[in-house]
């Protein structure tokens, strides 16, 4: 395999509103995240992925685009952008954008247009229908389809909120608008593309195909051809409908598609609403564990993984299947090492790093997230219960992971001087990063570690996947080799004390364990709750 910079990267995703408010009106903002590169230097990570930035009405928090070329007036100026890149470059750190390509905001100039003009040239780039138009859903509850005007039984798709409408792929005009958009950003000195909803653009919606539509990957390898080709950048897809096949497709590099996808079969495990599985004992463990196999041993020889717990759409993992009280530092340092020492390329969330935790809501007005309210909405209309969906808003909403960055134990957490857009968690005064800096035994230590040793190890970022039968389902173990060297990655997934029988191992040293332990394992290894160690095998 032919060495990339992105093998051996960590990527940081910054989700801008929340990140760091530096003119005090509560919203995060672009001179915010410069002011903070020194705290990203000093983690180790290499990679930001900025959530979208670009102009919008905020419908979707910025993943409703009205204009590819303009930044968000609340996030300031494309001078505070370029100053970013360049500050950013000057440390060593890249920076990839989101690609929002799927869909545009209804008050892109593209939209207003081809929604009062049957004629307009750009017509061609919405998905225009006659009615009656077919049941396709929206990811954000309800039709996909809106009437447009009203009484005039046409019908624009979109596959999120109506105010999202979905572009034509099948439109040459509108891809080599979007190309001409990406080179823009690109020519400006960007390292790459985080792609949204990417396995969507080939969508058949008259025959219900949403995504991985037969063009899809001929789009791809038009968009690579057209704006990728000949530029060392780090692309990423977003495909909630991959299947290690798919994922094949998309990042082995004889296809000429993308580095890589974040596939979200890990993630989906405990996916239905009203399901009481949510906790990783009652999926047990398996459920989980062996999908992080089955893609770790997928891109063995060819193609590569992304690796991630946490994004700005899903819940903390200390929450979800840690524990965030009693054990959040064990289970949050488990839940790292676990998933660094895997092959891929790994993605930190804001927060994440120190451990932060979800946000508990009482009812849906303290909700601000557009697709938990879309839900709670529809699903009330059709009888479900306050409890139930509160319970699934809680345990899943995207709230979770959007709080206010914790920077400190003042007012607002450092954030902002002033109320910010959404609460901060309340635990902002035990879990902020100055307490986590000062404390040489936080989580924060660990992911910093973690990533030298990628830094510091071919073995981290090349070495085989080998999955090791513990007889214990509640013990994940996998082993890395490289050359002649192995590493053991043994995890307790669950929150009380396991023991387990591992074949033949004899351990030479000890290089992590998140509790500090300086024994060597034997083949009988007896671990705490959350426990998590690597060990360096015997040649
Ligand atoms: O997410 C895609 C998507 O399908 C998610 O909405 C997902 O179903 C849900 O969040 C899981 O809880 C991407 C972006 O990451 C998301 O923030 C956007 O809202 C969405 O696309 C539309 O652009
Ligand atoms: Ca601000």
């Amino acid at each position: 395999m032919e060495k990339k910079w992105w093998h051996n990267s960590v990527v940081y995703q910054i989700y801008p509103r929340s990140f760091k408010d530096s003119n005090g009106d509560g919203i995060g903002d672009l001179k915010g995240i410069t002011e903070k590169l020194n705290y990203l230097k000093e983690l180790g990570i290499d990679v930001i992925w900025l959530c979208p930035v670009y102009a919008s009405p905020n419908k979707d928090n910025g993943y409703d685009i009205s204009d590819y070329y303009d930044i968000m007036d609340c996030f300031g100026s494309m001078a505070d952008f370029d100053e970013l890149l360049e500050e950013a470059h000057q440390i060593g750190i890249k920076i990839i954008m989101d690609l929002v390509v799927n869909h545009v905001s209804d008050q892109h100039k593209w939209f207003v247009e081809s929604k009062d003009n049957k004629n307009s040239p750009y017509r061609d780039y919405f998905v225009w229908q006659k009615g009656p138009v077919n049941d396709l859903e929206s990811t954000f509850s309800g039709s996909a389809w809106e009437e447009y005007p009203e009484g005039s039984n046409d019908y624009y798709l979109h596959l999120f909120t109506k105010e999202q409408p979905d572009l034509n792929w099948n439109s040459k005009a509108m891809r080599e608008e979007i190309y001409k958009m990406m080179n823009f950003w690109l020519d400006k000195g960007i390292d790459g593309f985080r792609m949204d909803v990417i396995d969507l653009i080939g969508k058949v919606p008259e025959k219900k195909i949403t995504e991985n539509g037969p063009r899809m990957h001929e789009f791809i390898q038009e968009m690579h051809e057209k704006t990728l080709k000949g530029r060392d950048v780090l692309t990423v897809g977003e495909t909630w409908g991959a299947t290690p096949d798919i994922g094949l497709e998309f990042s082995a590099e004889y296809r000429k598609e993308l580095s890589m996808i974040f596939q979200f079969e890990h993630l989906s495990v405990d996916q239905q609403l009203g399901k009481t599985r949510w906790d990783l004992k009652d999926l047990e463990y398996e459920d989980l564990t062996k999908v992080l196999t089955k893609w770790q041993l997928a891109f063995q020889n060819e193609g590569w993984n992304s690796l991630f717990w946490d994004n700005h759409d899903s819940p903390r993992i200390v929450s979800r299947w840690g524990n965030d009280t009693t054990y959040r530092v064990e289970s949050g340092k488990m839940f790292a090492i676990l998933l660094h020492m895997m092959k891929g390329t790994p993605y930190i969330y804001q927060g994440e790093e120190i451990g932060m935790t979800n946000i508990h809501v009482d009812s849906i007005e303290e909700v601000d997230d557009v697709q938990s309210k879309n839900l709670y909405f529809d699903r009330i209309a059709k009888g479900y219960s306050h409890d139930e969906l509160m319970e699934a808003i809680n345990k899943k909403g995207r709230d979770n992971a959007r709080t206010p960055m914790q920077w400190d134990e003042s007012r607002y957490s450092g954030f902002s001087v002033s109320q910010p857009w959404l609460p901060v968690n309340p635990n902002y005064e035990k879990i902020n990063v100055k307490e986590s800096v000062e404390d040489k035994n936080s989580i924060f230590y660990t992911y910093q570690e973690l990533i030298k040793l990628r830094k510091t190890n071919d073995l981290v970022v090349y070495g085989d996947f080998e999955a090791i039968e513990t007889r214990n389902k509640a013990v994940y173990c996998y082993k890395r080799n490289w050359k002649n060297e192995s590493w053991l990655v043994i995890c307790n997934l669950s929150g009380v004390a396991q023991n387990t029988l591992l074949n033949e191992i004899s351990a030479e040293k000890i290089i992590m364990s998140n509790y500090n332990k300086k024994e060597i394992p034997n083949s009988f290894v007896k671990l705490e709750p959350y426990e998590a160690m690597v060990v360096k095998l015997m040649k």
